[in-house]
């Protein structure tokens, strides 16, 4: 099969002039303030920004404007009676429908709520919810007035969510009574409450509940309010304020390398510039567009393409609450039939499961409505690929896989349907303005074909403004690898057309199903533990998962060994989440390490993976014996 034969070439004609693509990729190349600036007038500004980048590295300073305002309020005259937000539950009956006009109306509500609870401009507003509208409706009020909005993904657990808050020192915290998945409730109040037992007593004054399942959750007086009432009950009417293009729009943590999460920066313009347009060009966005991002609204995935980017664009955006499988395997594509989707987004891990599932289960649904196919997160597949565009796209609709990552803040490397087409597992070129190249081991760009480190020479508007609290980290990890360029962590190889392959994380962060998970964050979680002496966490293959967490573990009292794996892996669901657990824990007598003590993970994932031999040269481990001791304590 030629992955792209069936597909219309010609150039989409309904886009206005500013992407004739050709052109713009000339201008970018040319004169990269002028392009940006093009892209920038996309938004609606109070004041609009007269440069693009300035000198001291701040995106289109001096403009003025309101992530809301760009989302919602610019479109009321046009279209305030289209459907912005379509929301579906598992069962059929379960649906809300919201048209600009409502979607309005609610977000000024819920804004005015949390003025009446004393937010203001700056703080930091965190949200933990399932995927109900009122997370999108939260997160814009929070935009609204000026409150920097952090969601918390809804697999965190108590721990984790603690350490979040304490570090943004959020005050007041929007969740529900208890969140569905499948068969299964997520007590999403009560694990707020368990975080809330790891914080001083004064972090937090509120916690605004949404009622999904109306069971009864524990409230605690004066502190705890049930949402949906203050909602009925507030005005419906609030002005937008507004807000520099670099101010804060939202902090998202998300893991490295190394220790806790970060918490990353998104100002406002360069941001929604970026989410924007990417939006726009990568979904081939037209009028009439329902666009379906199956992400978490607690991932940058969820912020970029479930909220921020196709409001913007006038789109209609679809959220589902409820697993891809449950109660059957074609319940998503009956989705997509039921509300004649345009533009599905998910990840490959979605994609592998559901292709186990078969071809009939999507082969009896009418998937015609469907035009792009996207997927994201982490590396898909030629078999996933082929299968996402025969079997779910008919051969006739664009797939685009597309690259990008937390601190970029939108997608930069993708195919862009009708100019670039996919093709199995590359992400293809970098959209216009994008600089992307790839270092060498000596950090030398590399020209042509090649594999190496892939990074940023150019700025560009999406990137993250900072760490909070901590621009030396953001410098750290991002700008300080290789000075001149912003490190991605991810490896790429360049093809003879110049097409990008990402060939995974070069760093210690491990990708379970698209989720990020740093090794020294599992590491550090268990070196806690009285029972653990040292240990290493490592990613491997998984055929569903992409990759799967192994962990080894040195005891400190052998008697107790038997105990550790499932004590570890209690540790790591308590501390960071279940989504993080590892697949394999083994007890070992030691870890191979330098003579200067670092453990060689890339012994430890050989290991893992099953292999017996071909360690290579062991003669810089402190103690090369070691290998046969692991490959005893690891039968596979
Ligand atoms: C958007 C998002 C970022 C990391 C990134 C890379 C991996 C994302 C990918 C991909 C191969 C793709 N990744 N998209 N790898 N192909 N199309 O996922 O953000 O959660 O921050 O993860 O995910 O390794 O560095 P984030």
């Amino acid at each position: 099969m030629t992955s792209t034969a069936a597909h219309n070439h010609e150039a989409p004609e309904h886009l206005p002039p500013i992407f004739r693509w050709h052109e713009m990729q000339q201008r970018a190349a040319l004169d990269p303030d002028a392009h940006w600036m093009d892209l920038a007038m996309r938004l609606a500004w109070f004041t609009a920004p007269t440069e693009a980048l300035n000198a001291a590295g701040r995106w289109f300073d001096g403009g003025k404007l309101n992530a809301c305002y760009n989302a919602v309020d610019r479109h009321l005259e046009m279209r305030g009676d289209q459907l912005a937000l379509i929301w579906q539950g598992e069962s059929p009956e379960e649906k809300r429908e919201l048209t600009y006009r409502a979607l309005h109306r609610e977000v000024c509500r819920m804004a005015n709520v949390l003025m009446r609870f004393g937010v203001k401009e700056g703080d930091r507003v965190a949200i933990h919810l399932p995927a109900i509208a009122e997370g999108v409706i939260a997160m814009l009020a929070c935009a609204r007035i000026g409150a920097i909005h952090m969601v918390l993904f809804g697999g965190f657990s108590a721990e984790a969510i603690a350490d979040r808050i304490a570090d943004a020192d959020a005050k007041l915290i929007i969740t529900a009574d208890v969140g569905r998945r499948g068969p299964k409730r997520v007590p999403f109040k009560k694990t707020i409450d368990a975080a809330l037992t790891h914080l001083p007593p004064d972090q937090i004054d509120t916690i605004l509940v949404m009622s999904v399942t109306h069971e009864d959750v524990p409230m605690q007086e004066g502190r705890d309010h049930l949402l949906a009432p203050l909602i009925s009950a507030a005005p419906d009417t609030l002005p937008c304020v507004t807000r520099d293009a670099n101010d804060p729009l939202f902090l998202l943590y998300t893991s490295g390398s190394t220790g806790k999460p970060k918490g990353v920066i998104h100002g406002t313009g360069g941001y929604l510039t970026w989410a924007s347009f990417t939006q726009n060009v990568v979904f081939d966005h037209r009028e009439g567009d329902i666009f379906w991002c199956t992400a978490d609204l607690g991932w940058i995935t969820g912020h970029s393409y479930v909220a921020y980017g196709p409001l913007c664009n006038g789109g209609t955006i679809l959220i589902y609450e409820g697993m891809p499988s449950y109660p059957d395997p074609g319940q998503w594509w009956r989705v997509i039939e039921k509300y004649r989707v345009t533009s599905f987004y998910t990840s490959p891990t979605v994609i592998r499961a559901l292709m186990r599932e078969g071809d009939d289960v999507p082969g009896a649904c009418d998937l015609n409505s469907l035009r792009v196919l996207g997927s994201v997160g982490e590396p898909i597949s030629r078999e996933a690929w082929e299968w996402f565009y025969r079997v779910i796209g008919r051969n006739r609709c664009h797939v685009v896989d597309t690259w990008w990552q937390t601190e970029t803040g939108g997608i930069m490397i993708s195919p862009v349907p009708g100019i670039v087409e996919g093709e199995p597992s590359a992400a293809t070129l970098p959209l216009p303005g994008i600089d992307a190249v790839l270092l060498g081991a000596d950090g030398r760009e590399i020209k042509g074909e090649g594999e190496g480190v892939l990074c940023m020479r150019r700025p560009w508007p999406g990137r993250a403004l900072s760490i909070w609290k901590n621009d030396a980290l953001f410098q750290k990890i991002y700008l300080a690898p290789y000075p001149g360029y912003y490190f991605t962590g991810d490896g790429a190889r360049r093809d003879g057309n110049g097409h990008y392959w990402i060939t995974g994380r070069v760093d210690d962060v491990i990708n379970v199903s698209g989720h990020r998970i740093g090794s020294a964050e599992i590491e550090d979680v268990l070196a806690d533990d009285r029972d653990i002496a040292e240990c290493a966490a490592i990613g491997i293959p998984h055929p569903m998962k992409g990759q799967a967490v192994v962990v080894f573990i040195v005891p400190r009292d052998t008697a107790r060994a038997d105990m550790l794996p499932e004590h570890a892996r209690q540790i790591v669901s308590r501390r960071i989440g279940r989504y993080a657990v590892p697949e394999h824990i083994y007890v070992v007598h030691d870890l191979p390490k330098t003579r200067s003590g670092k453990n060689v993970r890339r012994l430890l994932r050989k290991i893992a993976s099953g292999e017996k031999d071909g360690f290579g040269d062991l003669s810089t481990l402190s103690d090369p014996e070691c290998i046969e001791r692991l490959l005893e304590a690891t039968p596979m």
